[in-house]
C-alpha cells in the first residue's frame, strides 16, 4: 500500500501521478496547523487554498483514485505533516509513502529527514517549472553575478518563445521603454472589468474559527479566486480578450480613480499558477496564440507578459533554491526597524501607501508596482527590518509562497541581498510615484516637499537612505548622479531634508 501526499500548492492534475489509478495508492491532502501558522496569512488565502484542494480531492475520486482528505478537525492532534504521516502509516498498512519535492526549504528539509520503519520513502518531480530543478546548480551558480534578461534571452531561444528563427520577434528581446505609460483619463474606459468568483467558503471560515487560525485581512461575502483549473483557464482566458491587450502599456501604472484600480490591466494569474492548477507554459502559450490571432495585441504587450513568466518567475526561483538557506537571513543594509502598525490597518496619511495596503487587506492581491514601489519602497527607504517586511508579504498575498516572496522582497525590493537578484536597489521618491500614478493629486503631503510638516514622506527618507547607504551605493555608476545631485545643494537645504526624515523615522506610526 502506497501513502501520496499532495500539498495545497501542489494541485496540477496534469502530474505523472495521476495519469492512471493503482487500488493500492492512496492520496493524502490535509489541512494541517504547520501550515496555517507559520505566518499570519490572510482569510482568502487559506480559504482559496482549503477550496482548491478540496475541490482537487473531488476531481481525483471522481476520476477512480482513493483519496483522503483531512480537515482541520481530523489533523486537530498533529502540529506538522511528519506528525501526521506517522500517525497514518503506525494506522495503516502503508509500505511506501512519496510526495512531491515541496517548494519550500523548510518543507523539503522536513520530508527528507523523514524515516520511517519499514517504510519506503520516495521523492517526486512536480513537472512545473520550465528550468528542472536538477538543472537549477549549472543555470544560477552560485560564484557568478546572474541577470535576469540574461536567463531570460537564453530561455526564450531554449524554449522558441517569441523568436522568428535565430532573432526576436519583433527585432527586440525587450520594450521594457514601452512599459512605463502613465494611466490618462482617457485611457480608465479602456480598464476592464476582471474575471469574478464568488465561491461561498462558510464552512471553512467556520472551521478557522472553531480552531483558532490567526489570519489578516478581511473577505466579503464570497471569495473571488479561482478554485479549478477550469476557473483557473476561464481567468486566463478572460485576461487574454480584454486585458493583454493593453497589458505592457500600464504595466507600471497605479491610479486610484477607477473602481478596478486594485487591478488595472494585470492578469492576477499568480494564485492559479503558483498553487499549480495552471502550467506557465499553458499560460505563455495562450498569451502568443491570442497575439498571432489579434490584430490589437501587439509584441510589446505580450512579450511583456512572457517576460514576468518566462523570465522573472523562473529566474526568482533559481536564485531561492541556489542561495537558500542562507538567502532567508540576508540583511546587506541592516535595516532593522519594526514594520509601522499602519501595515496591517492602511491607517496612514499618505495615499499611496493607504491604497496599496488597504486593497491588499481587502483583495489579498495588489499589482507588482504596488508591492515594488510603494510599500517595497517605503519599508526600504525607511530601514524596516526585512524578517517583518517578508512576514508582511509571505502572509497578505493569495500568491505568496516562499520560493517565489523571499526572492522578490528580500532581493528585488528590500536590496537585502546585496544585489544578487538586481543590479540596484529601487529607491524611489515621491517624483517617480507621481510620475507613475495620480496617487499623488489626492494625499495629504506635497510631492514636491521635502521638508516641513507637510512635505511627502517619501522625498526626505529617500535622500535620509542614499546619504545613510552612500558609502556602499556610491560604488554603482548608476546611482553616482544621484550623489552629485546632492553635493550641489546648500548645506541648510540638505540638513533640513535630513531632519524631517529623522522626524518621519522617529513618528513612523504617525505618517
Ligand atoms: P501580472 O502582472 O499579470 O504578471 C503575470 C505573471 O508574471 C504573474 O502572475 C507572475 O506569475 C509573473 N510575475 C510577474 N512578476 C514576477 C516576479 N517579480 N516574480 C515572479 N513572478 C512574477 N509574486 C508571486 O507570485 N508571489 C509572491 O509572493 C510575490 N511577492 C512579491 C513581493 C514583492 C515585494 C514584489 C516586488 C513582487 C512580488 N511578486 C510575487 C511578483 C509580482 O508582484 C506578482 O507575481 C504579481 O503582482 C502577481 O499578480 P498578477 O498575476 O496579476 O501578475
Ligand atoms: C499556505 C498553505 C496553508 C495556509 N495551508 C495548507 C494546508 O493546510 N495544507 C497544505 O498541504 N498546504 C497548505 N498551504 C500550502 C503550503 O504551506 C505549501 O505547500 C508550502 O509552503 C510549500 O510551498
Ligand atoms: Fe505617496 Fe508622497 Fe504622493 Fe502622498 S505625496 S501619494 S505620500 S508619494
Amino acid at each position: 500500500m502506497n501513502l501520496r501526499l499532495i500539498l495545497g500548492d501542489q494541485l496540477n492534475p496534469a502530474h505523472p501521478w495521476f495519469q492512471s489509478t493503482h487500488a493500492d495508492v492512496t492520496y493524502l491532502l490535509a489541512e494541517v496547523r504547520s501550515e496555517t501558522d507559520y505566518v499570519s496569512h490572510h482569510v482568502q488565502k487559506v480559504c482559496a487554498i482549503f477550496r482548491s484542494m478540496e475541490r482537487f480531492a473531488d476531481w481525483l475520486e471522481g476520476a477512480g483514485h482513493r483519496v483522503r482528505y483531512l480537515t482541520l478537525d481530523d489533523t486537530a492532534a498533529h502540529a506538522d505533516f511528519p506528525s501526521l504521516i506517522r500517525h497514518l502509516l503506525e494506522t495503516d498498512p502503508f509500505d511506501s509513502f512519496d510526495y512531491q519535492r515541496p517548494d519550500e526549504y523548510r518543507l523539503l528539509s522536513q520530508f527528507r529527514a523523514l524515516e520511517f520503519p519499514g517504510v519506503t520513502v520516495t521523492e517526486h518531480d512536480t513537472h512545473h517549472f520550465l528550468v528542472p530543478f536538477e538543472e537549477l546548480a549549472k543555470t544560477f551558480p552560485v560564484d557568478r553575478n546572474l541577470r535576469m534578461e540574461t536567463f531570460y534571452r537564453r530561455m526564450r531561444k531554449q524554449h522558441d518563445i517569441l523568436m522568428d528563427g535565430n532573432e526576436p520577434a519583433g527585432g527586440q528581446w525587450n520594450f521594457d521603454v514601452a512599459n512605463r505609460s502613465k494611466l490618462k483619463a482617457a485611457d480608465l474606459d479602456q480598464i476592464p472589468v476582471p474575471q469574478a468568483f464568488s465561491t461561498d467558503v462558510a464552512d471553512i471560515l467556520q472551521r478557522l474559527q472553531r480552531h483558532d487560525v490567526r489570519t489578516i485581512g478581511s473577505i466579503g461575502q464570497a471569495l473571488d479566486w479561482p478554485t479549478t483549473p477550469a476557473e483557473a483557464r476561464e481567468q486566463l482566458v478572460h485576461f487574454c480578450e480584454s486585458a493583454l491587450p493593453a497589458f505592457g502599456t500600464f504595466q507600471d501604472a497605479m491610479t486610484d480613480q477607477h473602481d478596478q484600480a486594485w487591478l488595472l490591466f494585470h492578469s492576477r494569474l499568480s494564485f492559479a499558477m503558483n498553487i499549480k492548477m495552471l502550467h506557465p507554459r499553458e499560460v505563455i502559450d495562450a498569451a502568443i496564440h491570442a497575439y498571432q490571432s489579434r490584430p490589437d495585441i501587439s509584441i510589446e504587450q505580450v512579450e511583456g507578459f512572457v517576460r514576468q513568466i518566462l523570465g522573472w518567475r523562473e529566474f526568482i526561483r533559481g536564485i531561492y533554491w541556489t542561495r537558500m538557506p542562507d538567502y532567508q537571513s540576508l540583511n546587506a543594509l541592516a535595516a532593522d526597524r519594526p514594520l509601522p502598525d499602519f501595515y496591517w490597518t492602511g491607517e496612514t496619511r499618505m495615499n499611496c501607501m493607504r491604497q496599496a495596503i488597504s486593497q491588499s487587506l481587502e483583495r489579498a492581491y495588489a499589482h507588482h508596482i504596488q508591492r515594488l514601489m510603494i510599500t517595497g519602497n517605503f519599508a526600504m527607504l525607511a530601514g524596516l527590518d526585512p524578517d517583518a517586511v517578508d512576514a508582511w508579504y509571505l502572509g497578505i498575498y493569495a500568491d505568496a509562497f516562499e520560493w517565489v516572496e523571499l526572492p522578490n522582497t528580500r532581493g528585488m525590493s528590500q536590496f537585502a541581498d546585496g544585489g544578487i537578484v538586481g543590479s540596484k536597489a529601487y529607491a524611489a521618491s515621491a517624483n517617480y510615484i507621481n510620475k507613475q500614478s495620480d496617487y499623488c493629486r489626492s494625499c495629504d503631503y506635497m510631492a514636491a516637499g521635502k521638508t516641513g510638516q507637510d512635505a511627502c514622506p517619501f522625498n526626505s527618507l529617500y535622500w535620509d537612505f542614499m546619504i545613510r547607504h552612500r558609502e556602499s551605493m556610491e560604488r554603482n555608476p548608476r546611482i553616482g548622479m544621484v550623489y552629485r545631485n546632492w553635493d550641489r545643494q546648500d548645506a541648510e537645504s540638505r540638513d533640513l531634508i535630513l531632519q524631517r526624515a529623522a522626524w518621519c523615522l522617529a513618528h513612523i506610526n504617525e505618517l
